[in-house]
């Protein structure tokens, strides 16, 4: 009688071999090659969806076929768990935030040991934990002492009914998500991380990671913008401004200074406060302005306005009096938050001129000795060769660029300037579920960091919440201490982190997990850097630039020694059903737990690996679903079969093999050859599969029952169960012990 193939039994058993042999445990052994595997963590909202199962399996796959390879693996797993969605939950379900959180983070847990992920679960982590938080919230204070932290005005969503700041995502078409109100603008003072200070070393270490694809640098390098230029000063012409200091405009362009027609100030500039004063109109201008949206993608999209402020500006060559003008493209963030406008060679400012009827002065032409160059329809915005600049004629833009520079700064009005388009990072947020932010205010000190005796700051968590504002504002006993400096009475920051700050530095804390008094210990120096990294595209910014900071942030701390966290990074395509992305909102989603009670782990798990490539979306389909367990069956009864038939022990391979036998060996080790190459190196794991499912076929129409058929037979057997060891674990081990072989696999 033939076993018949029980996923539901089978997966069981083996899940609770690995369990009680600790199999996946990683122990640091400076003898043995390492491999530190990690995919990112994710956000416990309750349920795995198919995007995580399709993540985790990629690495999955990855950290056992290295391990097969013989190395030390590690592969943690945690929650990066504190965020929005569980203040969402809690009012809706009046649940406090932290018991729905570590719910759901016990329920996801669940499923991912169903699905048989080789992680060392000793080093789980739950970033809400404050043996986890206390260590950023120590770190802060480092980085504040070393003063790469400080505060600044930063605007932020004001409710006004609500009387409280609110997430992106709770302004709905302009409106609070509770109250309906009208969101505002509102200016507070909020926590800034100096990252600008590492923008250079950011750009520059890109050239490091040749593991990362090429599209995610190409945005990372665009997020930096590093741009070289001149900071010019405009002098005020004295009848109107009397004692304004003079306008400092940043451009990439000072070979096209002789073409500037006017000046462009942000509707922040302090001149354009100063036009205010005396004119309603510039006023109302200015506060419509300040109604609009701040991102610099809405602002190159938002119509251009302006307003003459009738100020005069004195151009730094000629000498020249100059209209300066409030215009609403001018970004207050940006160089100076003022703009040199040269409208014949800029096109933004060529817009605006024409709208507002302002003068073009063409001085840049497209060849050397040309004296004109059309700008009737257009900018022209290529460089060139200089005409109507006096005793710049026929420099080349490059060397224009040099002279001007030059020729300023002799006069001490310009300098060479490199900007960053890398802002500072702000990570207050005004939530209530977040680390809190370890700072005191005190009247006579000002701002204080906790003592690290004092720390972790803890957030409280058996709170009532309605979620009008976080309740930490109206909680005396969190907010009123003593200052730690003076003594007197003082107050506790209320704001948490962003919660980016948690998932920055994780991946190091898995290091030393269990290591209650230090954040990182020397352990890290021997898993550091991930050797592969697997997530989203979505991060490739904004997560990932974090994360590479935080690393350079800890390195010169003196914590450890890599520059670079992530050797390697393979970003995972998304999951599809019928050509949409599979979400929630959209109602397509597939639920993973259903799939693994109908077919077992192992075929889902082969099912996503088999579809597409990791790094191209992958489209649902209920009949792949169904080949991937009809193939498993099929691996089984190749197994089964051969059993019954077997000799009891099976001869070794002879050198003379007829040719049947030969043509079945060279395919098995052209086999092994290419899902080596497939798995190792290309990550194109549907190929190595398919390979398989061919050597396979080949073994079932192999008919040759010989001493030697049967050697050859049951090496390539056993070869297809070691190569698909990776991808379908479970089976796998059940088969290579009903194969004889005593060690698991
Ligand atoms: C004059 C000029 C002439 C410019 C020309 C461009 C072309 P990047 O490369 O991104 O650094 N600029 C400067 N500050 C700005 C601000 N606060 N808001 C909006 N625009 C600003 O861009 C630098 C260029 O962006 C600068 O060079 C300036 O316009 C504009 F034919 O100055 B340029
Ligand atoms: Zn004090």
């Amino acid at each position: 009688m033939q076993n018949s193939y029980n996923p539901q039994e089978i997966e069981r058993l083996v899940q609770n071999y690995w369990e009680e042999n600790h199999a996946f445990k990683a122990v640091e052994d400076s003898e043995q090659e390492k491999f530190y595997c990690l995919a990112m963590f994710p956000y416990p909202s309750g349920r795995l969806h198919m995007g995580h199962v399709r993540n985790y399996t990629i690495g999955d796959v990855i950290s056992r076929y290295q391990r097969m390879q013989g190395k030390n693996v590690l592969q943690p797993m945690g929650w990066d768990a504190f965020g929005l969605p569980a203040e969402n939950a809690a009012i809706k379900n009046k649940v406090p935030p932290a018991k729905w959180t570590y719910e759901n983070i016990d329920y996801m847990r669940a499923q991912l040991k169903r699905l048989g992920f080789a992680y060392d679960w000793s080093r789980e982590l739950a970033t809400c934990h404050p043996k986890y938080y206390r260590w950023e919230q120590w770190f802060f204070t480092k980085l504040f002492e070393k003063g790469l932290v400080y505060k600044k005005k930063a605007t932020v969503n004001w409710d006004p009914v609500d009387q409280t700041v609110l997430a992106n995502e709770q302004v709905i078409d302009g409106c609070g998500w509770r109250s309906g109100a009208v969101v505002e603008r509102k200016e507070i003072e909020q926590w800034f991380l100096k990252i600008t200070a590492y923008a250079e070393e950011l750009l520059k270490d890109l050239e490091k990671l040749d593991g990362w694809p090429e599209q995610v640098k190409v945005m990372q390098h665009n997020w930096v913008g590093r741009s070289e230029g001149v900071e010019i000063s405009f002098t005020i012409e004295k009848d109107h401004g009397e004692d304004q200091d003079a306008i400092k405009v940043y451009t990439t362009r000072p070979d096209t200074l002789m073409g500037v027609t006017y000046v462009a100030i942000a509707a922040e500039h302090k001149l354009a406060t100063f036009a205010a004063e005396c004119s309603k109109e510039i006023a109302e201008f200015i506060a419509c302005c300040k109604q609009t949206k701040v991102s610099e993608a809405e602002i190159s999209t938002v119509e251009k306005l302006g307003i003459d402020t009738s100020l005069l500006a004195i151009h730094p060559i000629t000498g020249e009096k100059i209209p300066v003008w409030i215009a609403n493209f001018v970004l207050a963030g940006y160089g100076s938050g003022a703009v040199m406008s040269v409208p014949a060679h800029d096109q933004r400012d060529w817009e605006f001129a024409k709208k507002y009827n302002l003068p073009i002065k063409p001085v840049i032409a497209e060849d050397k000795n040309a004296s004109k160059v059309d700008v009737s329809k257009n900018a022209f915005v290529e460089k060139g060769w200089l005409f109507n600049s006096a005793h710049f004629n026929g420099l080349s833009s490059q060397q224009a660029f040099e002279k001007i520079a030059e020729q300023l700064e002799s006069q001490g009005k310009g300098n060479k300037q490199v900007n960053y388009r890398l802002r500072d990072w702000g990570v207050s947020r005004q939530r209530y579920w977040g680390c809190p932010i370890p700072m005191i205010h005190c009247e006579k000190c000002g701002s204080v960091a906790v003592p690290e005796q004092d720390l972790p700051v803890l957030l409280p968590e058996n709170i009532d919440f309605d979620g009008a504002s976080s309740p930490l504002n109206n909680l005396a006993e969190f907010i009123n201490v003593n200052c730690p400096t003076c003594a007197a009475p003082a107050k506790r920051e209320t704001d948490t982190f962003d919660t980016f700050f948690e998932s920055s530095w994780y991946f190091a804390r898995y290091c030393s997990v269990d290591n209650n008094e230090m954040m990182l210990d020397e352990r890290v120096n021997y898993w550091m850097p991930v050797d592969q990294y697997i997530g989203g595209i979505e991060h490739a910014v904004l997560h990932l630039l974090y994360a590479r900071f935080f690393n350079k942030l800890m390195r010169d701390q003196g914590l450890y020694e890599c520059d670079e966290p992530f050797a390697n990074l393979l970003t995972q395509g998304m999951v599809l059903k019928d050509g949409a992305k599979m979400s929630k909102s959209k109602g397509n989603t597939v639920d993973p737990e259903e799939l693994i009670k109908k077919y077992g782990a192992d075929t889902v798990r082969l099912f996503v690996m088999f579809a597409a490539p990791p790094e191209h979306t992958l489209e649902w389909s209920d009949t792949a679903v169904e080949g991937s367990y009809r193939f498993i069956n099929k691996l089984w009864r190749l197994v089964e079969d051969y059993i019954e038939s077997k000799p009891n022990n099976v001869p070794s391979i002879s050198a003379d093999l007829n040719e049947g036998q030969s043509a079945l060996r060279r395919k098995l080790h052209e086999t092994i050859n290419k899902v080596t190459d497939d798995m190792g190196r290309r990550h194109t794991f549907n190929t190595a599969i398919a390979a398989n499912m061919e050597l396979a076929n080949e073994l079932q129409s192999f008919e040759d029952m010989s001493e030697q058929g049967k050697a050859v037979y049951q090496e390539a057997l056993q070869g297809i169960i070691l190569m698909l060891a990776p991808i379908l674990p479970h089976v796998c081990h059940v088969l290579w012990q009903r194969l004889g072989n005593e060690k698991a696999i």
